[in-house]
C-alpha cells in the first residue's frame, strides 16, 4: 500500500483544495514544499478551478520548516522556485485556511497566499529566533508589509505565537471564523466569494505600512536597546532586525536576497545548534521509555493543594491559570487567609504590570477556593502536598490524605529533596503517590520534576507528567534520590561557589562570570533572592545525616548573622531599603577573609574560565553519577532541568550539551586534575571516565535503567 501523499489536491466544484498531510504538525519536511508547488501548478493550469484553498490535515496548518533538516545537507529550492515564489506568481486567488499553528515557514506560506482565514483557536507566528535563526521564507519582508515594521520587529524578535483574533486586529488574518465553524467549508465559501477579485492582493506589492519606518527610522535602534539584556551573546535577534530593516530600505526582491544572506550566517551557528538541541530535548523529556504499552494517563478536572505558603499558593495559581478549579487548605485559618492574600497580591502585580487583564484575574481567583480541611478536598482528582520541607510535618499529612482522598486520586508531594518512598509508605496506596517538584515561583517557573517512587504505578507517573503539561509546565522524570535530579546535580555547584570564596574569590566576581556567561542573575544574588536561611537549614540537615558532608563555614557564618538576603536587607550583598539592587558588602569580604585565614586556605586569583568550569564541571560530574545510578533517563533531561529550573542560558543548550562543546575528554582531564589537587569531592564518576575513554559525547551517555 503506497504511503498516503504528503500533499493532495481535490476539487470542490470550482475551488481547488490543497491539503498538507504530514503528521504530527505538517512541518515542511522533504517533499512537502515540492508537493504544494506541484498542486499549485496543477490548480493554476486547471481551467475549472477559479480559486484555491491551502489547508492542513490533522491538528495543525503548517508548523514551519522541518527543524530536523537544519544543519544537514538538504535539497534547497533556489530563489524564485521556492513555494513562496510560486505563490507570488499564482494567477488564481489562494486562501490559506489556518487551524492549530501557522508558524515559521507555515505563516510565510500563508502570507504568500492572497488571503488568510482562521479558526479562533489558531495561533500564528515567526518563532525562528527561538531556534537561533530567522524567518528565511520571506517572513521578514512580508510581515512588516502586513503589520508595519514595529509590530513585525516585536513578533520576529520575540518569536511569540499570536492568537488568531489578535492576528486579525494586526492585519495578518483577513477573517476569523465563528468557533463552531467548519474551516474547510468556510474557506471554500470564502474562496468562492473572492474568486473574481483582481488584482490579486499580493503582500509583496503593499509597501504602505513600511512608511512607518521612514517616519521613525529610530525604531531599529530602539528595539536593539530593548532586547539587549535578553539577547546578550546572541546573533539571531540582531540579524532579524537587520532583515526587517532591509524590508524597509530595499525593493522586495533585494530584501529577500538580504534575508537569505542573514539566514545563512545563522543556520550552523553554535547558538542555532544549541537551541535546536534544546527544542528536541524538551520534546524527548516528555517520553518515558520504560512504561508498559497501552497505559494511559488519568484525566483530571480539578485539583487540591495542601499548604498555602509561597509554593502552595504558586501551585494553586498554576492550576487556576490553566482553567482548573483548585481547592487550597492550610493548618490554620490565619495561614490560609495569608496564603489567599499572597495569591491576590501576585495577581494584582501582574495586572499592574499589564501582563494580566483585571477580568482574567477575577476569573482565575474565582477558581481558587480556600477550604477548611481534608473533608473538603476528598473528591479532588489530584492533591499536591506543599507544606514545610520537614519529613515529620509531611508524613502525618500523607496519612490524612490516605484517609480523605477518593480511590484513584493522584497524591503528589512538592518536596524538593525528601524521600518519596517514606511519604508513600504512610499510605495504603503507595502506587498512587509520586513527587511533583515545582520550582519557585511555582506559577512562573516552567519545570516540573516528576519523581518516581519505588511503588509509583506507571499510570501515576504518566498522569503526573501529563498534569504538568496541562498546566503549562515542562515535565521531566527523576529517580528517588536525595535532591532528585535537579537539586542533586546542582548541589556541587552550590558548594563549589562558596569554596571558591575560601580560596580568594568574592561573590560579585563569581556572579559577574555567570552573568557574562548568560545567566539572568549570578548564583550569590539568586541565593539572596531565595533566602540564605533555607540553604543554612538544608546544610544543617545534610551535615546531621552525613558525617563526611563538606561544611561551608563562610556561608554558615553569613546566614548565622541573620543575613538572609533581600528579605533582611543583607546577605551576600547589602540592599538599600525598597531596592533589589545587590551592592558588594565589605562586611562579607571581611567574613570571607577571616574564615579563610582560620581554615588556613591559601588565597589566590582566578581566571573567569576557571571559575566557570569549577562550578559547572562539578555538576557535570554529578550528573554523570545520576545517570550511572539510573536516576535520570537521559542526559538531555538533565539539560532540560537546568534550562527550566536554574535559568541556564538556552543558547548554550544545557549543562551537558555545553560541556560537550568543550569536549568530554578535556572535561574529564580537568576533573581528574582537580581530584588530585582537591581530593575526593572531585573524584571523577565512572560513567564520565568511560565516556572520555570512548570519546562519547555526554549528551549521548547511556543511563542505567531507571529505578
Ligand atoms: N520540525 C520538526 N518537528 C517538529 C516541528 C518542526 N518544525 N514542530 C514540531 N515538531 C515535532 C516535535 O518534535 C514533536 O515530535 C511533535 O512534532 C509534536 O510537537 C523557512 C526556517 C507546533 C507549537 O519553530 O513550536 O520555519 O516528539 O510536542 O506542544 O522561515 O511543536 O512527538 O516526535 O512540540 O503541541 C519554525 C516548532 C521552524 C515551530 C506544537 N517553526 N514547533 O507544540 O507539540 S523554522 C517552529 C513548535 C522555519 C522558515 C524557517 C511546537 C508546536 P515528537 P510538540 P505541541
Amino acid at each position: 500500500m503506497p504511503d498516503a501523499p504528503l500533499v493532495r489536491l481535490d476539487r470542490d466544484g470550482d475551488i481547488g483544495v490543497i491539503t498538507v498531510d504530514y503528521p504530527p504538525v505538517n512541518a515542511l519536511g522533504p517533499g512537502v514544499a515540492e508537493g504544494i508547488i506541484e498542486a499549485l501548478k496543477k490548480g493554476n493550469a486547471d481551467p475549472a478551478v477559479r480559486a484555491m484553498v491551502l489547508i492542513g490535515a490533522g491538528r495543525s496548518f503548517i508548523a514551519g520548516a522541518d527543524i530536523r533538516g537544519f544543519g544537514t545537507a538538504r535539497k534547497r529550492l533556489p530563489l524564485g522556485e521556492r513555494v513562496y515564489d510560486i505563490l507570488d506568481a499564482a494567477t488564481k486567488p489562494m486562501v490559506a485556511a489556518i487551524h492549530g499553528y501557522a508558524l515559521g515557514g507555515g505563516l510565510e506560506i500563508a502570507m504568500a497566499c492572497h488571503y488568510r482565514i482562521a479558526v479562533p483557536s489558531a495561533k500564528v507566528g515567526l518563532p525562528e529566533v527561538l531556534i537561533g535563526i530567522l524567518p528565511g521564507g520571506g517572513g521578514t519582508q512580508r510581515l512588516p508589509r502586513l503589520v508595519g515594521p514595529k509590530v513585525a520587529l516585536e513578533m520576529i524578535t520575540s518569536g511569540r505565537h499570536v492568537p488568531a483574533p489578535e492576528a486579525r486586529t494586526l492585519g495578518i488574518i483577513d477573517e476569523v471564523l465563528p468557533a463552531d465553524a467548519d474551516l474547510r467549508a468556510g474557506a471554500i465559501a470564502y474562496a468562492r466569494k473572492i474568486a473574481a477579485a483582481r488584482p490579486l492582493p499580493r503582500v509583496r506589492d503593499h509597501d504602505e505600512r513600511l512608511a512607518e519606518a521612514k517616519a521613525d527610522p529610530g525604531i531599529f535602534d530602539a528595539i536593539r536597546k530593548s532586547i539587549a539584556r535578553r539577547a546578550r551573546n546572541q546573533k539571531a535577534p540582531y540579524n532579524c532586525i537587520l532583515a526587517v530593516e532591509a524590508a524597509c530600505t530595499l525593493p522586495f526582491d533585494q530584501g529577500i536576497a538580504r534575508e537569505q544572506e542573514l539566514f545563512a550566517e545563522l543556520e550552523n551557528s553554535d547558538e542555532a545548534r544549541a537551541l535546536r538541541y534544546a527544542f528536541f530535548a524538551e520534546r524527548e523529556a516528555a517520553k518515558l521509555p520504560d512504561m508498559p504499552v497501552g497505559v494511559k494517563p488519568r484525566e483530571f478536572a480539578n485539583a487540591a493543594v495542601v499548604g498555602a505558603g509561597t509554593m502552595g499558593g504558586g501551585i494553586a495559581m498554576s492550576f487556576a491559570d490553566f482553567g482548573y478549579p483548585v481547592r487550597i487548605m492550610d493548618a490554620s485559618k490565619e495561614a490560609l487567609d495569608r496564603g489567599m492574600e499572597r495569591i491576590r497580591a501576585n495577581y494584582a502585580t501582574s495586572v499592574k504590570r499589564g501582563s494580566l487583564a483585571q477580568d482574567e484575574m477575577e476569573r482565575r481567583l474565582a477558581r481558587i477556593q480556600p477550604v477548611a480541611g481534608y473533608d473538603d478536598i476528598g473528591d479532588a482528582d489530584i492533591v499536591v502536598e506543599a507544606v514545610f520541607e520537614e519529613m515529620d510535618v509531611k508524613k502525618p499529612i500523607f496519612r490524612a490524605l490516605d484517609k480523605a482522598m477518593k480511590p484513584g486520586a493522584l497524591m503528589v508531594s512538592n518536596t524538593s529533596a525528601l524521600d518519596i518512598d517514606q511519604l508513600a509508605g504512610e499510605t495504603a496506596r503507595p502506587q498512587d503517590v509520586a513527587g511533583a517538584h515545582f520550582f519557585s515561583p511555582a506559577n512562573v517557573m516552567k519545570l516540573l520534576e516528576v519523581v518516581r517512587g519505588a511503588k509509583s504505578s506507571p499510570e501515576t507517573l504518566l498522569s503526573t507528567m501529563a498534569m504538568g503539561r496541562k498546566i503549562g509546565k515542562l515535565s521531566a522524570m527523576a529517580g528517588n534520590t536525595d535532591g532528585f535530579v535537579a537539586n542533586r546535580s546542582r548541589g556541587p555547584f552550590n558548594s563549589e561557589m562558596v569554596i571558591l570564596l575560601e580560596e580568594g574569590c568574592l561573590p560579585e566576581q563569581v556572579d559577574k562570570v555567570m552573568v557574562d556567561f548568560g545567566y539572568p542573575m549570578g548564583p550569590f544574588a539568586v541565593g539572596d533572592l531565595a533566602g540564605l536561611d533555607i540553604g543554612l537549614a538544608s546544610r544543617k540537615r545534610r551535615a546531621a545525616q552525613n558525617p563526611n558532608y563538606r561544611k561551608l563555614p563562610i556561608a554558615d557564618r553569613v546566614a548565622e548573622l541573620g543575613r538572609y538576603g533581600q528579605k533582611t536587607g543583607a546577605g551576600w550583598y547589602r540592599y538599600e531599603k525598597g531596592d533589589r539592587t545587590p551592592h558588594p558588602d565589605p562586611e562579607v569580604a571581611r567574613i570571607i577573609k577571616e574564615t579563610a585565614a582560620e581554615l588556613g586556605v591559601p588565597q589566590r586569583s582566578f581566571t573567569d574560565q576557571e571559575i566557570l568550569r569549577r562550578l559547572l564541571f562539578s555538576s557535570v560530574n554529578e550528573a554523570c553519577r545520576i545517570l550511572e545510578e539510573g536516576k535520570a533517563y537521559r542526559a538531555s533531561d538533565i539539560d532540560v532541568m537546568w534550562l527550566h529550573g536554574f535559568g541556564f542560558p538556552r543558547y548554550r543548550g544545557g549543562l551537558m550539551y555545553w560541556a560537550d562543546q568543550i569536549g568530554v575528554r578535556d572535561v574529564y582531564n580537568q576533573i581528574a586534575a582537580w581530584n588530585q589537587q582537591y581530593g575526593e569531592r572531585w573524584a571523577p564518576s565512572r560513567l564520565l571516565r568511560e565516556l572520555a575513554e570512548s570519546g562519547t559525547p555526554l549528551r549521548e551517555a547511556k543511563a542505567a535503567p531507571m529505578h
